[in-house]
């Protein structure tokens, strides 16, 4: 049935299509709630869900995933659904995100890759060359069976909330495949791109194809959005961006487009590329820590939906310093079409999960009209 082609409609029992997540906080968030005036709606409750919600800050999910590896645990399908849910239950968070990785597809092509504990993905041969893209295997679409189970699964345990999918974008996956292993600077692929650039869009074009299509497997078993982390695009000048990877994140996008399902579209430190972010196919940009959502906003529009941006770092901080962060976090946003909280990077590890749950609280408490006003519920 999955096809590599945009045309296919998601089944009729999809939650997007039969209403159970359409009239969501999340999709309301994602797709721009602007009231008749033109000025940004008010949410009835305002959407919240955190990258690397499920995991390691999770005591829940460390007894599960005992004597389990990563990747064994994600082609798992009763097992990544169980921790799909925990963040969702423990937290309250107005959507889930599916437990799985951005090396799965490799995984799933046959490529050799294993997530090592307290480091990351690592290849066992890096890709290097012209003879080690032309080498790389194909993704047989029947390969996705275990992640369209889990999807399954999970989406019936979920009712309204909704399921976000999401795949690596073609620079962050390549550049784990060149190095063969996580990097601070991925001089590997930026290197590449200049001195190898039929190499590198080669390699690009298999990372577009095998992310697109990862994407797409989520969204017709059930997902109801999808998010491409670039999570590295920051280390790339605007020109390297608009260049050589550009074409090639439009490409994963172009797997999902026309499927109803909003798109998200997230990297670090990328400020400065977030209008070719945006035209990469994505509907919601998400933003890290490093940058005003307001700035956002300035840059990029009023009209494109923004997720973020709560810094990783203040969880750790005294309880008012980062309620006053997440009061600025949620007035920041104000300006754009829709806002859905989340952080501006993934939970740490060493994230007090009661602390996140607080934060959930803090935020469906605030005021949809004035972010500023004290939480009436808390007047004491
Ligand atoms: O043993 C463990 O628990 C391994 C830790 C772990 C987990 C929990 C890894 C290894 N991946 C994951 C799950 C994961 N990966 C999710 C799950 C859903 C959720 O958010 O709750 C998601 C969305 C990802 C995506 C991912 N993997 C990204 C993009 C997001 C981001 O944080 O920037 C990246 C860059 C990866 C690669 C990766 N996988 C694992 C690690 C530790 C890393 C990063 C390595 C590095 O620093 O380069």
């Amino acid at each position: 049935m999955a096809s590599s082609t945009a045309e296919t409609t998601l089944p009729a029992d999809h939650p997007l299509r039969s209403g159970r997540t359409a009239d969501s906080a999340l999709l309301n968030q994602y797709r721009g709630s602007r009231d008749s005036s033109g000025a940004p709606a008010a949410p009835s409750r305002r959407p919240v869900w955190f990258m690397r919600q499920a995991g390691r800050s999770l005591p829940e999910y460390r007894r599960l995933r005992e004597g389990t590896s990563m990747l064994d645990a994600c082609l798992d399908p009763e097992m990544a659904s169980e921790i799909t849910m925990q963040p969702v239950r423990r937290h309250d968070v107005d959507a889930a995100i599916f437990f799985s990785d951005i090396v799965i597809p490799l995984r799933l092509a046959g490529v050799d890759v294993e997530i090592v504990p307290n480091v990351g993905p690592v290849l066992g041969s890096p890709v290097r060359s012209r003879s080690d893209v032309e080498a790389l295997p194909e993704l047989d679409d029947d390969a996705f069976a275990p992640i369209a189970e889990a999807v399954g699964r999970t989406v019936e345990q979920l009712g309204s909330t909704p399921l976000i999918g999401f795949a690596g974008a073609p620079f962050t996956l390549a550049a784990y495949m060149v190095e063969g292993r996580p990097s601070r600077d991925h001089l590997g692929p930026r290197t590449m791109m200049h001195a190898e650039p039929d190499t590198w869009h080669a390699l690009a074009s298999w990372a577009a194809d095998v992310s697109g299509r990862f994407m797409r497997a989520q969204l017709e078993a059930g997902a109801s959005a999808a998010q491409l982390f670039d999570s590295w695009a920051g280390s790339l000048g605007r020109t390297d961006y608009a260049d050589h990877v550009h074409q090639h994140s439009a490409a994963a996008f172009d797997h999902v487009a026309g499927l109803g399902a909003p798109l998200v579209h997230f990297g670090t430190g990328t400020g400065e590329i977030l209008d070719l972010m945006r035209s990469a196919g994505a509907d919601v940009l998400g933003i890290d820590y490093r940058i005003e959502l307001s700035e956002a906003t300035r840059r990029l529009g009023p009209e494109t939906p923004l997720q973020g941006n709560i810094d990783p770092a203040l969880l750790d901080a005294d309880p008012s310093v980062l309620e006053d962060h997440v009061r600025r976090v949620v007035e920041g946003g104000s300006g754009a079409a829709g806002h859905v909280l989340n952080l501006g990077h993934g939970v740490p590890p060493s994230a007090d999960p009661e602390v996140l749950t607080r934060v959930v609280e803090l935020i469906h408490s605030i005021s949809p009209a004035d972010p500023t006003a004290e939480d009436p519920s808390a007047e004491s």
